[in-house]
């Protein structure tokens, strides 16, 4: 940890500072539908605003700047670990995540490994600031997507201690129901029902974010007073090497004067 390290820490807490507006960031595996959820919910219905069914070429996130909310889409969790710690660093600027699975099964074992990283970004108010988001309920049976995601609230309980609230949806359901006109469609998505909890959250987020953001800059400052005190440990044990190295030199400097003070008196004698 240096001086660019802190400053990087720094100016990430003061960029969030700048969004006047809650902020969403989707997380989650390649392919579990982040980027369709996206364009949903932002209204990008016709024409898509996030890229879907995207070649993961770029590490590179996208951002959607709408009236009232910024929604981040992120290239996905599992190309490799690089990228996961990449993902992870962008975690600050969220205010909301939205995590999104698609429900063939449980979470895997990188989902829960990145979950909780979230989940202690987040501390005590995790549940306020993740949601669960299973897509594709348009391709499984209903009891079935139930059983799973009965099974990934035990698993949030179980092994990260978080109780997170966990929404079903199905984002070409509802982008054929509004395609159509179709608000049976469009209900049955149940998006519609993840916007209002959504827009709940957010309504709270604006403070939560100050809150968050003291707890960063108190917990980065008692990093900055750890470092200035290893430091100052490194230079006492340094100018106690330097002494020491100069014990002996001070020692051959001696014995070179007393040698020189014995021939001056000879010299003197003559
Ligand atoms: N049947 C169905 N397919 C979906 C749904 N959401 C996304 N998909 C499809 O799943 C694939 C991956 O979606 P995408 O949004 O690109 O996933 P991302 O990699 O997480 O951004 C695409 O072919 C989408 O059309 C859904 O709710 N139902
Ligand atoms: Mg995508």
């Amino acid at each position: 940890m240096d001086k660019f390290y802190f400053r990087h820490q720094f100016e990430e807490i003061a960029a969030k500072r700048n969004h006047l507006k809650p902020v969403y960031v989707a997380y989650g595996l390649m392919n579990s539908g982040k980027s369709s959820l996206l364009n949903m919910l932002t209204n990008n219905i016709e024409v898509e605003f996030f890229k879907t069914n995207d070649i993961r070429e770029t590490t590179e996130n996208k951002e959607f700047d709408g009236e009232r909310c910024i929604f981040i889409d992120t290239p996905g969790l599992d190309a490799n670990h690089q990228d996961d710690t990449q993902a992870a660093s962008g975690v600050r600027q969220a205010d909301i995540v939205l995590f999104v699975h698609q429900p063939q099964g449980e979470l895997e074992a990188n989902e829960i490994s990145f979950l909780q990283t979230l989940v202690s970004s987040f501390g005590e108010h995790a549940s306020k600031h993740i949601v669960i988001v299973l897509t594709k309920m348009d391709k499984e049976d209903a009891m079935k997507i139930d059983a799973i995601a009965r099974r990934i609230g035990e698993q949030c309980e179980s092994e990260l201690n978080f109780l997170p609230s966990i929404f079903k949806v199905s984002n070409s359901r509802y982008r054929a129901g509004k395609l159509k006109s179709q608000e049976v469609l469009v209900e049955r998505s149940s998006i519609p029902e993840l916007l209002v909890h959504l827009e709940s959250l957010a309504a709270k987020a604006m403070s939560s974010r100050r809150r968050r953001m003291q707890d960063e800059v108190s917990t980065l400052l008692d990093a900055i007073g750890l470092a200035e005190q290893k430091l100052h440990g490194e230079k006492l044990h340094l100018q106690a090497q330097i002494s020491q190295g100069f014990i002996g030199f001070n020692q051959q400097i001696g014995q070179l004067r007393a040698f020189l003070d014995t021939k001056a008196s000879f010299f003197e004698r003559i």
